[in-house]
């Protein structure tokens, strides 16, 4: 009888065993910022792979229950959640995921502060970083669109940037019906004006709800009366239960039963009635609603590159003490070589994202320019669908280099691949957001500024000695031959190719300006094959 067993992989502080990301924030931090973030991340890395995990591990593995009836018959639509999904809201209060973004204490960088955490948190989170995805979508849109002088909305702000505990709050983006979930235009949920008190009442069937446990939401519902299409829409904030904890003229159909996300309660929801205030007044619906899927569209992006770091770590871990034909894994070239692969296409993504990350935050500070405006607008979609296709390949290669364990449910391994796939779907899926690519250079003129970006970086990067320069001008080249095309239906065809070409530029070169030896640097050709 054998007496082997396996060493399992061990996680290290996840801030101290992330390289890059200490090296970024380094480079991007004034001294006096950094020496806080830095001391604040520490203590995060050794929270995210111990008390966090550990809530997140009993989220997943207690996932929530819809309860319609109480035990007398009487309709309550409940959801039980577990503690440790409970634990995982008032971490992210106290950590302030959300509030650090509001409260923009080092001002355009605070978004940088706030994204390094998520992207830490999030692989520990059982997807708690979807609620704060949403809420912090919907702080932006209050922040934009919100009238100060309605209190309502004044609390409802105060609730989502909270860091207490008891008083935070996280919030539902219900935008999908059964007619659709890309083509939002078609939303038949009616807004029916309340007299009594100024406000409307909404009917109608809202088909995934993510975060049904949030205790408000932002939707889409059309004033009765007003026009068909994604104009007759307006943006609408319903606070879902009252001070008795039931339901405002919502009843919950069921919840889903997903491949992944597991621990994240999303419904099927009837509205019938439900009380909501007009925000940001009539119509324009899906206009005004852009700014706050662009807010999730980011969150995608960084949690989706968090989730390879993790992977990535995993793998890494294991092949230190996994042995196999008399080496560990990592002594074996090709698997070595596979780990390398991974590692660059994190690192891309890692630069994309982040490169939209510091963009939003200028942009909220009102300190970006028009070309930066631009190029947010662009690289937005570019980011969330590239990161999230990546981060299906990752998750699925590093199942891979565990063999059969990848495969078993109690390694936990299977729900990297599980929860990433979700990635690429939410918020706009990857041929809908390729289409919102080609939306963004023709109606914004967004290509020309990024152009001009990249162009007058190459150059400087060329000064460096960097090798790559020549293949990166080469791509530069293929897309704005892309964007040129006349034909529609070409144009169309090719709206995938060009946003990963796009995303692989910008990562590329976020790659090539931060390396330390440009020339001799494989991952970014590493990363330009994958
Ligand atoms: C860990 C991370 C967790 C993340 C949280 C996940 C939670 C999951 C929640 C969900 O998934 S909720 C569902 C999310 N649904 C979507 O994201 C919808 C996907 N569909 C699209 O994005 C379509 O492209 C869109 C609905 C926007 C197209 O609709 P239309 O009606 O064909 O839009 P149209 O006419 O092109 O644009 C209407 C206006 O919006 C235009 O402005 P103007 O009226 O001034 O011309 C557009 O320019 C503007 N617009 C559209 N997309 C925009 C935008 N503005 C800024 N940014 C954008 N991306």
């Amino acid at each position: 009888m054998s007496d082997f067993y396996q060493q399992p992989p061990r996680l290290e502080n996840a801030y101290d065993s992330d390289p890059l990301l200490r090296a970024f924030l380094e480079r991007r931090l004034p001294a006096d910022e950094l020496v806080e973030v830095d001391r604040e991340l520490h203590r995060f890395g050794e929270r995210v792979i111990g008390e966090i995990a550990r809530w997140g591990d009993e989220a997943e593995s207690q996932p929530p229950r819809h309860i319609p009836y109480d035990p007398w018959g009487r309709r309550v639509d409940d959801i039980w959640v577990s503690d440790g999904w409970r634990a995982l809201d008032r971490a992210s209060a106290e950590e302030g995921l959300v509030a650090i973004g509001y409260e923009r204490r080092y001002g355009e960088r605070s978004r940088l502060h706030q994204m390094a955490k998520l992207y830490l948190f999030h692989p520990s989170s059982a997807t708690y970083s979807c609620p704060l995805a949403m809420g912090d979508g919907a702080a932006r849109f209050l922040e934009v669109y919100g009238d100060r002088n309605d209190e309502r909305v004044r609390a409802a702000f105060t609730h989502l940037t909270s860091r207490d505990p008891a008083d935070f709050w996280t919030a539902g983006q219900w935008m999908t019906e059964r007619s659709g979930g890309s083509d939002v235009s078609q939303t038949s949920t009616i807004a029916r004006r309340d007299d009594a008190n100024g406000c409307f009442r909404l009917s109608g069937t809202k088909w995934f709800t993510s975060a049904t446990t949030s205790q408000m939401a932002l939707t889409l519902a059309r004033i009765e009366g007003a026009p068909a299409g994604g104009r007759g829409l307006s943006v609408f904030l319903v606070e879902l239960r009252d001070a008795t904890g039931a339901l405002r003229g919502i009843r919950i159909n069921r919840l889903k039963d997903k491949l992944g996300t597991r621990a994240l309660p999303t419904a099927e929801l009837t509205l019938d009635g439900a009380p909501a205030r007009l925000v940001g007044g009539e119509g324009d619906g899906v206009r005004k609603i852009a700014t706050l899927f662009n807010v999730t569209r980011v969150y995608n992006a960084v949690a989706a590159v968090g989730g390879m770091r993790r992977a990535i770590a995993l793998a890494n871990a294991y092949a230190r003490v996994r042995v196999a034909f008399g080496e560990r894994l990592i002594d074996h070239p090709l698997h070595r070589a596979t780990l390398l692969d991974l590692e660059a296409r994190c690192r891309l993504c890692f630069f994309l994202a982040f490169r939209v990350v510091e963009l939003i935050g200028k942009e909220e500070c009102g300190t970006a320019t028009d070309a930066e405006l631009a190029m947010l607008r662009l690289l937005t979609p570019v980011a969330k669908l590239y990161t999230a296709k990546q981060a299906v390949i990752v998750a699925s290669e590093v199942l891979d280099a565990f063999g059969g364990a990848g495969y078993i449910e109690d390694t936990r391994l299977p729900r990297l691949l599980r929860d990433a796939q979700v990635l690429p779907i939410w918020e706009g899926t990857t041929n809908v957001l390729s289409l919102d690519v080609w939306r963004a250079i023709e109606r914004t003129g967004a290509f020309e500024p990024w152009r001009d970006d990249v162009a007058d970086r190459l150059e400087r990067a060329r000064g460096k000695g960097g090798r790559h320069v020549t293949p990166l001008l080469g791509m530069l080249s293929d897309v704005t031959h892309t964007v040129k095309l006349e034909d529609a239906a070409l144009r169309a065809a090719g709206a995938r190719e060009l946003a990963f070409g796009i995303a692989r530029i910008t990562g590329a070169l976020g790659m090539l300006e931060f390396s330390a030896d440009a020339a001799a640097d494989e991952n970014i050709e590493r990363a330009l094959r994958g």
